[in-house]
């Protein structure tokens, strides 16, 4: 592999061009009219325009993508997260032109698609299920029959979907036959697809996800977990690694069964297999991520391994170098994930000029980010601007290190989750270890967050000029040794 083209934009496709470069090899980027300006364009060895800023008509263009990856002589494309990397018929298209994905095949990414097919495979391995149904729901009488099997309230889940689109909840059978009706469309019209199953809806989960790792030979490790429960409308803000909740026991329990999910779709590269936890926890498995996942960082911080590296090495068909004995956990890691909203607002996504940005450093501090100081955050993309990721070697070191990192962070023009952050990060709950899914629901008003902003800046710069003017007329201070007028003994009356 000489030439990778990296299919994104901002922070990961940065992150993916920085290994490929320690590894010696070449990297294009392809960019949007809109991303002329970003560092990732200028890191690249070479840099093509694909298109105008809509995702639609550049980072979506597949056909444009795989036509730049010719003409550059890339022998290989990754797709980051978002956009195609999870589109098995780019995947497909790909290998179709004579190129590597970085990344599982078309029939992987379907398999894991589907949730229903998914369920389905996962259960041939016995993967612990939430209790419900692996094949599509047909009717309302049917819906009613199984429901009733498992007992109130149960979710509706699209097949297609992921991430919480298409998913109702019902309460008792009077509400079923509606909302079966509706998820169906709404599915219908989101996927393309309305097939839906059903589950026993389990209440305040924790969502714990698991690392892995299989090449194209049968070899699989897991990387350990990631603590994903701190989330707002399905949008991860806060992720930790190891989780504080988990055992030895239940940890080695949930690797082998996420390398059982991949294994039973033939999986190869990085994956991420979601799972339920409940407050006794046990553990169910609710879905696959087929590709590099934002939250990859915390991984890295613990297991000391580059996956985007190894994610190179099997792509091009080498073994795994290492086996799940050579795995451990190194300290603790945390990532908060830096986007431009206003928690203030409802996390209002926020869009303006970074007119200051300065990230922290430091020991145990990563900041994978993708804009510099100066620059607009164009609409037409993800929030997110950055990921500030600390390491420490115990978890109440890590809060410490975040909390010395978002106060080091500089961020001014556009609202930002850094403080929304801070603050969580300090809560009981969170300290303790103590929160599941519903911790924003539970524990967050907007006015917990201090109001430090621009007004107060300018506030304390009218103040002091005011203080330095009026001392200068007063003249009754002292000269310091240093030379300058001091009034702090009369003040002080
Ligand atoms: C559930 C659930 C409770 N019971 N399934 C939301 C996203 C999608 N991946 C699955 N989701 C859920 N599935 C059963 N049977 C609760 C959620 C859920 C959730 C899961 C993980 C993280 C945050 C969440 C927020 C709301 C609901």
């Amino acid at each position: 592999m000489q030439k990778i083209l990296v299919a994104n934009r901002g922070e990961i496709a940065l992150r993916v061009m920085r290994t490929a470069r320690e590894m010696g090899i070449k990297t294009v980027a392809v960019f949007s009219e809109a991303d002329r300006n970003m560092p990732f364009v200028r890191f690249a060895d070479e840099a093509v325009c694909i298109g105008p800023a809509p995702s639609s008509e550049s980072y979506l263009r597949a056909d444009k993508i795989i036509e730049v990856a010719k003409k550059t002589g890339a022998d290989a494309i990754h797709p980051g997260y978002g956009f195609l990397s999870e589109n098995a018929s780019f995947s497909k298209a790909v290998v179709d032109a004579g190129l590597i994905f970085i990344g599982p095949s078309a029939h992987s990414i379907e398999m894991m698609g589907s949730k229903i097919s998914a369920k389905q495979a996962a259960k041939k391995f016995n993967v612990p299920m939430v209790p419900g149904t692996e094949d599509p729901i047909e009717s309302a009488e049917e819906a009613k029959s199984i429901a009733a099997g498992i007992g109130y309230p149960i979710l509706i889940k699209a097949s297609a979907g992921g991430g919480g689109k298409g998913m109702r909840t019902v309460n008792n059978e009077a509400e079923l036959e509606e909302q079966m009706r509706m998820a169906k469309s709404e599915a219908m019209s989101a996927f393309g697809d309305d097939a839906v199953f059903i589950e026993k809806f389990v209440g305040s989960p924790r969502h714990i996800e698991i690392q892995l790792l299989g090449d194209q030979h049968g070899n699989y490790v897991y990387l350990f977990e990631r603590e994903c429960s701190i989330q707002r409308r399905h949008q991860k803000l806060v992720e930790e690694a190891p989780s504080s909740c988990l055992t030895e026991d239940i940890r080695k329990a949930m690797g082998e069964s996420a390398v059982a999910v991949a294994r039973s779709c033939k999986y190869h590269g990085a994956g991420t297999v979601e799972f339920l936890v409940d407050e006794k926890l046990n553990f169910y498995f609710l879905e696959m991520n087929t590709r590099l996942q934002v939250e990859h960082c915390v991984t890295e911080m613990i297991t000391g391994k580059d996956l985007v590296r190894e994610q190179i090495n099997v792509a091009r068909g080498e073994k795994l170098s290492f086996t799940q004995d050579d795995l451990q956990i190194n300290g603790h890691s945390i990532e908060l994930r830096v986007c431009a909203e206003d928690p203030k607002n409802n996390f209002l996504p926020d869009t303006g000029k970074l007119e200051t940005y300065m990230p922290p450093k430091g020991p145990g501090v990563r900041v994978d980010d993708g804009y510099e100081q100066g620059q607009d955050i164009p609409i037409f993309y993800d929030p997110m601007i950055a990921k500030l990721v600390v390491h420490a070697a115990t978890r109440d070191e890590a809060i410490e290190r975040l909390c010395r990192a978002v106060d080091e962070y500089h961020v001014k023009g556009i609202n930002t989750t850094l403080g929304f952050g801070k603050w969580a990060v300090r809560t009981e709950p969170f300290r303790s270890g103590n929160f599941d899914t519903k911790f924003i629901e539970k524990h967050f008003k907007p006015e917990y967050l201090e109001d430090f902003d621009d007004d107060v800046e300018q506030v304390a710069a009218l103040l002091s000029s005011y203080i330095w003017e009026s001392e200068q007329k007063q003249s009754v201070g002292k000269v310091a040794s240093n030379g300058i007028v001091t009034n702090w003994k009369v003040r002080r009356r």
